[in-house]
């Protein structure tokens, strides 16, 4: 049951190049996007996150000479995959797929934007320790828990479903309206992660969507 003062949809990241053609393009990723405009309807809240890179991004292997993308590298804040550029700041890859319900949405975090920090979850950087401010937001709202959908599932929608754990909120997968790069085994170690963290992991079809 969808409680509609207190649940939330989180959207992540479902911009146009993480879609077929998109620089960083995740396998099928534009099939979540009629499958999140059915969920839309059934929550009072939703809220978007854009990953927002400037040019020359530390996580773009194009910054770094001699790699390639794929490959990683020890950055001050851990181990970081290098990918290839995408999602720069007020171009069309980082643009919301344009198929998306967005008109509905009550807020929208940009993240990334800091140009020698990545982020994958909607509610820290890599760092683990600079807040993109989410999680202000939810409590100040009083939200409880954050289904989540999007791309991908193996790294920004799953870096985002541990932190709403560790931050004290439920949070639920959508399975099927998302969809994931699965770089190394990445997919099944971060569904290993999201259910030893208490995540759950659901089908649109079990919310009767
Ligand atoms: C993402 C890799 C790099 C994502 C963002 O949205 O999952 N993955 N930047
Ligand atoms: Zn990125």
């Amino acid at each position: 049951m969808i409680e509609q003062y207190s649940d939330l949809l989180l959207i992540v990241d479902v911009q146009n190049d993480f879609c077929p053609e998109g620089a960083l393009a995740v396998p099928e990723g534009d099939q979540v996007v009629p499958v999140i405009n059915r969920l839309q309807s059934r929550f009072t809240h939703r809220v978007l996150t854009q990953d927002w890179h400037p040019l020359g991004h530390s996580s773009f292997a194009s910054a770094h000479p001699g790699t390639q993308p794929f490959q990683t590298i020890e950055a001050d804040y851990g181990t970081q995959v290098l990918w290839p550029d995408h999602c720069v700041q007020g171009t069309p890859g980082a643009a919301f797929h344009s198929n998306l319900a967005t008109s509905g949405a009550e807020l929208i975090i940009r993240k990334g934007f800091r140009k020698t920090l990545d982020s994958y979850s909607a509610f820290f950087e890599n760092d683990q320790t600079t807040p993109t401010g989410l999680t202000g937001y939810l409590r100040e709202r009083g939200f409880k828990r954050v289904y989540l959908c999007g791309l991908a599932t193996d790294y920004c929608v799953a870096w985002s479903a541990l932190d709403a754990r560790k931050q004290g909120f439920a949070a639920v997968v959508i399975e099927d309206a998302c969809r994931a790069i699965d770089l190394n085994g990445s997919l099944a170690q971060a569904k290993q992660q999201l259910t030893d963290a208490g995540v759950h992991l659901l089908s649109s079809d079990q919310l009767g969507v």
